[in-house]
């Protein structure tokens, strides 16, 4: 039988109820300049509120129907600074603010935004603001023909966003990872709006519901979109783009340095099932000598699926298992899922019930979720006892010597219709309440920052590490961030170096995909592609599911495992410039590999290359990503560069044919260069004799540095000082090379036995070098100082006591 429901007025296609209603700010009456260099702007239908961050740096938050409230997400950690100089002027049509560095200019009648640089040149337009009926806010800004965009955090596609849409919607994406799909994992709603030749300015829109970005709809703007709360946006100046990610992360934390061993090459598999394969598997490393710095649990390690517990059967002592481990070298991470088991006679679910600890609704029902052990409740991490009470939790895990977790489905997944919490689920948020649909993009992170900040007061000192597949904004200063679940396609080996590189532009420096593929069967050929290229990846990790075929380096055949060892073991001898970039990144956010844009933004054929990146500034590297291929085409930018493996020369701005037989990668070091390396390990802290090497490259014609960063790789020591910089300086003139390597910072007692410096492709082989006496190259092994000629390979290799004081060498 019919009902009335049958007419309801919104089924009836055929009668659209009206147009869409929407409001903008409409005509600026009045406006207020308020205590700490901030104006608020009144207007017909809402408010806007413009606060400086610095002067490069400026908050826009509109307010339509909601009361006027400044707080911000946890994913802006600077509070407004108090001392930003702005100058006001007014006339008839408009209000201008300026800063040192950047005018903003509103009109009042109606209402819109402009911002120009020091120059007068403009930076951004911003026609409109719009409330819909929904309640939806778009705020809209013009682009022209020079415009590209990039950011974005986790997405499919190139590395241009431009003719894209993005939805910032955290989600568990199992299906074959494609160009359609408007959300991942990771929700980061920063763009870079880079403009050639023109100043690039970067927004970061901070609401952790719905959002979407569109640079598809227009051809002259663009539009980025709330869903719920207000629109509250960050304008954040360059004009370069090193400068708009400094600036970006100075907004949103950078990571922390992390253990030295997360750094490593890591082995995953869901899952290992049980102690004997575990010890088995970190058995076959040592044995074949592969280096390996972790093995991961995957979620059978558990007792019916139930965090921080495990299968008794299976892994009948974890502890001593982990010690085994740890003293051949591996640190052990475990997965830990947000669902806790419902459960009456499980204490963690019992604790969490007796405490009101779980996500609930507004009227008190608690959400319960299908996830892998069945009915499950969620953490309320918004909530700061919550948060408290689930780090706390880790010392099941850290108190066997575990050191770092996973954190998997904090989207949070969930196995119903809408993949996830229900969206009317309240948060009870510090005594902010707020519904799950308002906060969603914020729940990975605000795990990963309690388990983050539980792992930091357990681990006595030494560096927690956080890998977590859900985050925001702001993420990482809590975790590292892999991919997903990828496909063992070569499609996704090639989609995976745009997506990390945009992840990195966005603030998240450390990240990578499942190398080789979670899903679908890898090939040899696939996985050996994929890991020469995943060994520069910030996170490197090998990963695969269940029922797929095998993937440990070893499982195709001793060609592909001889090819992955020697990768593998390039990784770890570059680990002390891998590790310096790392540095860097803590203290300026510029990632540590780097699209060719990043270098070399005045050269337009880098804007949307992608199948290829540089590690650091000077490495660069050309994977090949199809199967059964051994030649690419490669685009060398500007200056000189050198085959790594043959040492030939070309010079850059053009593309070059590799011929790269499989064992091959075709990799690239720039003149100047100045790579820091030691020998190769087989863990970050293996004890070895540690001799530090540093290759300079040569023939660049003018000068170059390196900051080479060194401490106890492990503690968090370097904190109090307890550490060291080491400033590596290249000057090569006609006749004459200058080298010197000086202290900007020691504190920390390296205990390298000796350096050894090799310089390559001199402009001249010098006769003389300040301060250390030739010798012939079979006498160099004997002497404590001394350099020689190499004659075979035309190199200057320099062997020194280890540096405790500055040097300074002259070369003639
Ligand atoms: O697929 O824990 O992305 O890395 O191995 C369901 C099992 C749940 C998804 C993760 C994947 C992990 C798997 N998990």
């Amino acid at each position: 039988m019919q009902s009335s429901e049958m007419i309801h007025p919104e089924k009836n296609s055929n009668h659209k109820g009206g147009e869409m209603i929407s409001v903008s700010i409409g005509e600026i009456n009045t406006f207020e300049q308020m205590e700490h260099s901030g104006v608020i702007l009144h207007g017909e239908y809402g408010s806007v509120v413009l606060t400086f961050i610095n002067p490069h740096v400026f908050r826009f938050t509109a307010f339509f129907d909601h009361d006027i409230n400044l707080q911000t997400t946890t994913a802006v950690q600077n509070s407004p600074a108090k001392d930003v100089k702005i100058n006001i002027t007014e006339d008839e049509d408009s209000i201008r603010i300026h800063t040192e560095f950047i005018e903003t200019k509103v009109t009042k009648k109606p209402f819109s935004l402009a911002v120009y640089n020091r120059e007068g040149n403009i930076i951004c337009e911003q026609p409109d603001i719009k409330q819909h009926q929904s309640g939806a806010i778009t705020c809209t800004q013009t682009m022209g023909p020079s415009s590209h965009f990039y950011g974005f955090g986790e997405k499919t596609g190139f590395l241009d966003k431009r003719g894209e849409r993005y939805t910032m919607w955290n989600s568990d994406v199992y299906d074959p990872h494609v160009p359609d799909m408007e959300a991942l994992y990771v929700s980061i709603p920063f763009l870079i709006h880079f403009k050639e030749k023109e100043p690039s300015y970067g927004i970061f829109l901070d609401n952790p519901g719905k959002t979407v970005f569109d640079m598809r709809s227009g051809e002259e703007s663009f539009y980025f979109q709330t869903e719920t709360g207000v629109l509250d946006y960050y304008f954040i100046y360059g004009p370069e783009l090193k400068e708009i990610i400094y600036r970006y992360t100075d907004l949103t934390g950078r990571m922390p340095l992390p253990p030295k061993w997360a750094l490593g090459y890591h082995q995953s598999r869901y899952s290992y099932m049980n102690e004997e394969e575990v010890l088995d598997i970190a058995r076959t490393f040592r044995e074949k000598k592969i280096p390996c710095d972790a093995i991961y649990l995957d979620i059978h390690y558990m007792e019916g699926y139930r965090v921080f517990t495990f299968d008794r059967a299976r892994f009948p002592n974890p502890k001593k298992m982990i010690r085994e481990l740890n003293q051949k070298g591996f640190k052990v991470v475990p997965i830990v899922d947000p669902g806790v088991k419902k459960d009456p006679e499980y204490s963690v679910y019992r604790e969490g019930i007796e405490n009101g600890y779980f996500c609930k609704k507004l009227e008190g029902d608690l959400f319960l979720g299908e996830v892998w052990p069945g009915e499950s409740a969620f953490p309320d991490f918004t909530e700061k006892d919550v948060a408290d009470w689930w780090g706390e939790k880790h010392r099941y895990y850290t108190k066997m010597g575990i050191e770092g977790i996973w954190n998997d489905m904090n989207e949070p997944a969930v196995f119903n219709e809408s993949k996830t919490m229900d969206g009317d689920v309240v948060h009870t948020n510090n005594g902010n309440p707020k519904t799950h649909r308002a906060l969603h993009n914020l729940y990975g992170f605000l795990m990963s920052k309690a388990t983050y900040e539980g792992l930091e007061k357990q681990l006595k000192g030494h560096r927690p590490f956080v890998l977590t597949r859900a985050g925001y904004s702001g993420i990482q200063r809590y975790a590292a961030i892999w991919t997903g679940d990828n496909r063992s396609y070569w499609e996704h080996m090639a989609m995976s170096i745009p997506m990390t590189l945009n992840l990195g532009l966005s603030g998240v420096a450390f990240n990578g995909p499942d190398i080789g593929g979670f899903e679908h069967h890898a090939s040899g050929g696939l996985f050996v592609r994929w890991l020469q290229m995943g060994v520069f990846f910030p996170y490197c990790r090998n990963h695969s599911a269940i029922n797929t075929r095998r993937q440990e380096p070893w499982q195709f055949g001793e060609e592909v495992e001889n090819i992955s060892r020697k990768y593998i073991e390039l990784r770890y001898r570059w680990m002390p410039y891998l590790y310096s970039l790392f540095y860097q990144t803590t203290q300026t956010g510029v990632p540590v590999i780097r699209p060719l844009l990043l270098e070399y933004p005045q050269d337009p054929r880098v804007y949307n290359l992608c199948d290829q990146f540089l590690v650091g500034s000077h490495i660069l590297v050309a994977p090949i990503y199809r199967p059964d291929t051994e030649y690419r085409s490669v685009y060398l930018p500007e200056g000189v560069w050198y085959d790594y493996w043959t040492g030939q020369r070309y010079q850059g701005e053009g593309h070059i044919l590799v011929h790269a037989p499989l064992e091959k990668l075709p990799l690239f070091i720039k003149a100047g260069a100045i790579i820091a390396e030691e020998p190769v390990r087989q863990y970050a802290e293996e004890n070895i004799e540690p001799i530090l090497k540093i290759e300079v490259y040569g023939g660049a014609k003018g000068n170059s540095s390196f900051k080479l960063y060194q401490d106890d790789g492990i503690s968090t020591e370097y904190q109090k000082g307890i550490h060291n910089i080491i400033r590596l300086d290249l000057d090569e003139k006609e006749n004459e090379i200058t080298f010197s390597y000086l202290f900007e910072h020691q504190g920390y007692k390296e205990t390298d036995s000796a350096l050894l410096i090799t310089f390559k492709h001199l402009p001249f082989i010098p006769q003389h070098i300040s301060g250390v006496n030739q010798v012939n190259l079979t006498q160099l092994h004997d002497v404590t100082e001394g350099w020689a000629f190499d004659e075979n390979t035309n190199d200057i290799v320099m062997k020194l006591k280890p540096v405790h004081d500055g040097r300074t060498f002259f070369m003639k």
